[in-house]
């Protein structure tokens, strides 16, 4: 029985850099679900010959939206729903199933980084069929359809159950549970050199990759410990959990503190790692060393010789505007293309989809190829303990040697969190209408050579972006701001930090960029404006 269900709007459902991103207890709402997928499929239009793929990190509030989604889609004459065994997929490997099967798309039911639980945030990512997330012109068109939705369609029938393989019908639809593992191993297999990483692991190597109570704990302990034979116990925290067992499953130096400490104790791994909720980020440690992402982009191309996929030749190499400018001075070496991006995973896939690029990466620890078009956080470590093996050498060895060759790019990130949306939105734009001014002004030995607003004018469908604002300085440091996309409440003023040194790289990167950090406070009035004197997060 299909039920008509007269709703209202809600005003907020806005996707920003990634999908829709809200407080649990929002989207818990009656009908905020049900208004945001009726609104997805009006814009999609005829569904008779599509089909799609749902899954997600298996945060808080996952299964209840799955079956909602089913009995929405099958009320809106879905021909077919590839769902996820559980419901539990990575974002990269819903990348790898759409692409694999040649579906028409997918929702990745995930906040990613963002912690869950009923006092965490929900997320949808909406993807098409590339694998990779739609574009803004789509999400504002979703956008506009939910501002204006009066009603959603949805089949009254009991739960499906999707813990076993297998299809059946809701409905005229057809419902096929998959294995949402399997294909992105194979995947993998297809990718490195699994015999010389076997090796690696037999010769005594240690590594810990820390799955933080997310997505890809299954994942992890299949590929690491199972397949390559790394030692029971190298992954922890394995189980995923509705709250991620109370953390932030954000791979980073502040909040993968527990793998930080271990790495940075006398007991480190040779290798360390991290994967955020949804597997598509990634955070990579040596013994008592931090790889940024933005090396580990420039390191991974600089050695695209080294992985079996890949070894034949690269297209060029895309990077976000805010993401240090390490991974150019690589593509310069090699004549490869070299582009820069806004933030956000989804201005790679037009560069990949046109053979424009095969590597990308962004500061906030994500790294990705052309084999699907979402960062791949467990492809990243797999690269690192290829060229590990590879090389015979530690993690510091060859970031050390990395920069011995390109220079280092110093590059700090300061977070303003939970500011008013009204004060940052303003702060910005003051900012914006200062550039111009700025040109030519000294602050010690650092002189600003130009100021401007990033645009970014995608070479493939002309669609012009614009994201952030650069402040470049005449000896090639630079400062970026921009507010975060990804959060669920108030504003982020996230400030980049980047300092270039061709011979002094061995110094504290905090040290190197805090005259930087200084400049950044005072041009664009932060204490003044936000009553915030230093940054919340540092990372
Ligand atoms: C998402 C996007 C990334 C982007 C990041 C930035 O990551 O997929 O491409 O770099 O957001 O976040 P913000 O706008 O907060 O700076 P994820 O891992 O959250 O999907």
């Amino acid at each position: 029985m299909i039920k008509t269900v007269a709703t209202t709007p809600f005003n907020d459902q806005k996707m920003g850099t990634a999908g829709l991103r809200r407080k649990s207890k929002i989207v818990t709402q009656p009908n905020y679900i049900e208004n945001f997928v009726q609104s997805i499929f009006n814009v999609m239009g005829d569904l008779s010959d599509k089909t799609l793929l749902l899954g997600g990190d298996g945060r808080f509030y996952n299964d209840i939206a799955i079956q909602k989604i089913l009995k929405i889609a099958a009320a809106n004459g879905l021909k077919k729903m590839v769902v996820a065994q559980n419901g539990f997929i990575s974002t990269p490997a819903g990348s790898v199933v759409i692409r694999k099967y040649k579906l028409s798309g997918g929702f990745t039911l995930s906040a990613s980084h963002n912690p869950g639980g009923p006092d965490g945030d929900f997320g949808l990512k909406y993807s098409n069929e590339s694998g990779g997330q739609v574009s803004t012109s789509v999400t504002s068109q979703i956008e506009k359809a939910a501002l204006s939705l009066t009603e959603y369609k949805i089949l009254e029938a009991p739960d499906v159950d999707i813990s076993h393989l297998g299809s059946f019908k809701l409905g005229d639809m057809e419902i096929e549970v998959i294995d949402g593992i399997k294909d992105y191993v194979a995947m993998m297999q297809n990718i490195f050199d699994f015999a010389a990483l076997k090796k690696l692991a037999a010769s005594g190597f240690t590594m810990r990759f820390d799955a933080m109570n997310a997505v890809t704990g299954p994942y992890a302990k299949e590929i690491f410990e199972k397949l390559i034979g790394f030692k029971e116990g190298s992954v922890v925290n394995f189980v995923p959990k509705p709250d991620f067992g109370g953390l932030h499953p954000d791979p980073n130096l502040v909040y993968a503190k527990e793998l930080v400490d271990f790495m940075f104790s006398a007991q480190a791994a040779d290798f360390g790692a991290a994967n955020d909720g949804d597997g598509d980020r990634n955070m990579i440690l040596g013994k008592g060393f931090f790889v940024t992402p933005n090396d580990s982009l420039a390191i991974i191309t600089d050695n695209f010789k080294l992985i079996p996929y890949y070894a034949k030749g690269i297209y060029g190499v895309a990077k976000s505007a805010a993401t240090s400018t390490a991974v150019e001075r690589v593509a310069k070496a090699h004549g490869i293309g070299y582009y820069e991006v806004p933030t956000g995973w989804k201005y790679f896939v037009n560069l990949m989809d046109s053979q424009r690029i095969t590597f990308c990466g962004e500061e906030s620890f994500g790294t990705g190829s052309s084999h699907i078009r979402e960062k791949d956080g467990i492809w990243a470590v797999l690269f690192w303990l290829s060229i590990i093996a590879a090389t015979g050498k530690t993690v510091e060895q060859i970031a050390v040697e990395h920069w011995q060759k390109y220079g280092r790019s110093y590059y700090i990130r300061f977070d303003f969190e939970g500011v008013d949306t009204a004060v940052a939105d303003r702060l910005m734009a003051d900012l914006e209408n200062k550039l111009p001014s700025l040109a030519g002004r000294s602050f010690g030995d650092l002189t600003i050579r130009e100021a401007k607003p990033f645009v970014y004018h995608d070479p493939v469908d002309g669609s012009v972006t614009k994201n952030g604002l650069v402040i470049y300085f005449a000896d090639g440091s630079r400062i970026t701001y921009r507010l975060s996309g990804t959060g669920s409440s108030g504003a982020t003023i996230r400030v980049y930090l980047e300092r270039l040194q061709m011979k002094d790289i061995l110094q504290n990167p905090l040290d190197m960029v805090t005259p930087l950090g200084r400049i950044a406070l005072e041009i664009a009035e932060i204490p003044e404006r936000t009553g915030k004197h230093q940054a919340d997060v540092v990372t």
